[in-house]
């Protein structure tokens, strides 16, 4: 890419496309294109279809997408599966049909079996059923890769698939019926806190296993491999390491300064009992991450405290 070069990050608004345009702006690309959801629409397939007629853009970042936690996954199937691939399929064929040099897809770690062997290598993809919880939302990402691949055998249309893991930083989505665990608990033991309230409530049994990746890192992945990678398979961007939600929920306790007890509501869905990505593509590629769990989370509290009050 030229620092000139004209770059769309689809999605600028959310978590992982706003990661990416800090990390871009840093190094120093000048002509990014973005538009926020009331000025396009990506379910829309005329409108997206003038934007890149309009603008061409050379690259694009395809962050765009309907995401949440697993309470949402399994609430709205229909939205989670319809907008995926309406956004997915509208980006991809424009991009082909106005000349995109390359673009890179953002898919998740959900995609790949519920009881795949750990750590998830990339070629497990498609080898068993999904989990229940999120496969609207495995399936309409696992048609964005295949869509990516499909795509460069029969136009050369130069597309590439990230995996990330659980991802989690500034930016993220803390509404308790919709995000991810991560930023629910953050936000949960911050209140129970300030409320001096004796407990904290979390979802399960506390013993599913996750990963989880800062975004900043996941974004200088994503330029990363935009810059170094031109291939057809799927790349996993982790760290290499998880925990249990247990062990998740006594760090934030300790990052937040939190003394009342833990508590799990075991009527709540667990959801995958562990999703470990296999990182060593990502590293034979050169790339790593950087950004130590409990640096993130205390910067992520930090961001949260910042900015709670515009949520
Ligand atoms: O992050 P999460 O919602 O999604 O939940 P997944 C991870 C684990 O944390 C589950 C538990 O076992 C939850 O039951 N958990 C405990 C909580 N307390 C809470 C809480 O207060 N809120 C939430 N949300 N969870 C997602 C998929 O699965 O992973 C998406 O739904 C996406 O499709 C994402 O792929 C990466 O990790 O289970």
């Amino acid at each position: 890419m030229e620092k000139d070069s004209k770059i769309y990050v689809a999605g600028h608004r959310g978590l992982v496309g706003s990661a990416i345009l800090r990390r871009l702006q840093a190094a120093g690309f000048t002509r990014l294109l973005t538009r926020t959801r009331s000025q396009l629409d990506l379910r829309d397939q005329a409108a997206v279809d003038a934007f890149f007629a309009a603008e061409r853009p050379d690259y694009v970042f395809l962050a765009a997408a309907k995401v949440g936690g697993i309470l949402a996954n399994a609430t709205y199937p229909a939205a989670f599966i319809y907008d995926n691939l309406e956004i997915q399929n509208h980006v991809i064929h424009a991009a082909y049909r106005y000349g995109t040099q390359k673009l890179l897809f953002l898919g998740s770690s959900c995609i790949y079996p519920r009881l795949a062997p750990q750590p998830l290598k990339e070629e497990y993809l498609l080898t068993g059923p999904l989990e229940e919880t999120n496969q609207w939302y495995a399936i309409a990402k696992i048609a964005g890769i295949k869509m990516v691949q499909a795509y460069r055998r029969q136009y050369g249309f130069r597309g590439i698939s990230l995996m990330p893991t659980n991802l989690y930083g500034p930016g993220d989505n803390f509404d308790l019926q919709t995000s991810h665990v991560l930023p629910a608990l953050l936000r949960k033991f911050h209140e129970a806190k300030v409320d001096a309230a004796p407990r904290v409530v979390v979802w399960g049994t506390g013993a599913p296993r996750r990963e989880f990746l800062h975004v900043d890192d996941l974004a200088d992945a994503a330029l990363f491999l935009m810059e170094h990678y031109d291939g057809e398979e799927i790349i996993n961007v982790g760290v290499g390491e998880d925990l249990t939600i247990r062990e998740l929920a006594e760090l934030i306790k300790e990052v937040v300064g939190y003394r009342g007890d833990i508590v799990f509501d075991t009527s709540k869905p667990d959801g995958t009992p562990r999703k470990l990505l296999d990182v060593s593509r990502l590293h034979q590629l050169g790339w790593r991450a950087k950004i130590p769990l409990r640096e993130g989370l205390a910067q992520t509290y930090a961001w949260y405290l910042e900015h709670q009050a515009e949520g």
